[in-house]
């Protein structure tokens, strides 16, 4: 019942190098957050989701174990459930759950970078639910969005975590317009998104008083170490994460804390860090339902749902094509 396609080929090989070169010759430096998630980094994930500051796992499990009926009653008890950026899919049980007790639980569609992660996933669900089918991608959902297969029945796509937040504005666009064009009329998508709030907690979500967010910002050092003959000493970075009130997002950097140069064999370039520099590796943008409508519009999609968490920290939102 397992079928997982895996496109990390060649291509992405080449993508990946193009994508650094090109970040690392930019001024500022910058890396895409996608190459955070190798196993290591998938654990690191998995490690921040379980930390005291970092309330967005836990507000979005509040909203599923507690609205995920009504999701799958107001999606229209969809047969297929396509996840973007699965992990773990820790908190997607409950909508398994609800689309069981529905009676209309058929396909489960994880797509995600992280080939261990997903392989995993897909093992221990076909076990949780006998009979559920797992037609997984091991892909980059930017690149091979086209790729998700097509259903007899309704789908439901959803995309949790708030890893819409790591796109930018450009970026999400297009990837919200090639959603709407995947979904037939009666598909939905399901949107997680982290909302606006108080610059101190957003800080220290991200900035945790164990370090696993530095560890995990650092790995994607190790990262290019391992896949282009990097010689990044990650113990000449430190973490930085600020709240930019203007953009709403967070802004994560890896600051040099000496001058150095770093080789990167495989694309024979050297590049230098000043003391001081900062580098960006990820952004983590918050929302308000009115900033949402407007993008959903703007990719031709209209809000259906909106469900948050008791204390308002988090949306789930459901779209359909306008
Ligand atoms: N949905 C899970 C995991 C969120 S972490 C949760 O809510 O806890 C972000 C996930 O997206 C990781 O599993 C990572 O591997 C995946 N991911 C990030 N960028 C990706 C990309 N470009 N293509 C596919 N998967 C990606
Ligand atoms: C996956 N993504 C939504 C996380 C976030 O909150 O932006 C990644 C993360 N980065 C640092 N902590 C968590």
């Amino acid at each position: 019942m397992i079928a997982i396609e895996v496109h990390l080929d060649a291509e992405a090989s080449e993508a990946m190098a193009r994508d650094v070169r090109a970040g690392l010759q930019s001024e500022p430096k910058e890396l895409a957050p996608k190459y955070f998630y190798d196993e290591r980094g998938s654990q690191l994930f998995e490690q921040i989701t379980e930390l005291a500051e970092y309330y967005p796992t836990r507000a979005e499990r509040e909203i599923l174990a507690r609205r995920s009926a009504e999701i799958v009653a107001e999606a229209g008890a969809p047969g297929t459930l396509v996840e973007l950026g699965s992990g773990s899919a820790a908190k997607t049980r409950h909508l398994l759950d609800a689309m069981r007790d529905a009676g209309c639980l058929d396909t489960y569609v994880p797509v995600d970078i992280s080939e261990e992660i997903t392989q995993e996933t897909a093992r221990c669900l076909v076990e949780e639910y006998p009979g559920l089918a797992v037609r997984g991608l091991v892909c980059d959902f930017e690149r091979h969005l086209e790729r998700i297969p097509t259903a007899e029945g309704e789908r439901l796509v959803a995309f949790l975590g708030g890893t819409v937040g790591n796109l930018y504005p450009a970026q999400r666009q297009g990837f919200l317009s090639r959603i709407a064009a995947l979904l037939g009329p009666a598909d939905r998508l399901l949107l997680g998104t982290d909302l606006v709030k108080e610059t101190d907690r957003l800080e220290a979500a991200y900035d945790d008083s164990l370090g696993v967010t530095a560890e995990f910002n650092k790995n994607v050092l190790q990262v290019l170490n391992r896949e282009l003959g990097a010689d990044f000493d990650l113990d000449a970075f430190e973490h930085v994460a600020r709240y930019d009130s203007d953009r709403e997002r967070m802004d994560i950097r890896l600051r040099s804390l000496a001058d150095q140069e770093v080789r990167l064999e495989e694309l024979d370039v050297s590049v230098e860090f000043v003391a001081g520099e900062e580098m960006r590796t990820e952004i983590s943008t918050k929302f308000t339902r009115a900033r949402l409508e407007s993008i959903y519009a703007d990719a031709g999609l209209e809000i259906c749902g909106w469900f948050t968490d008791a204390a308002g920290d988090y949306a789930l939102s459901l779209a359909r094509p306008a």
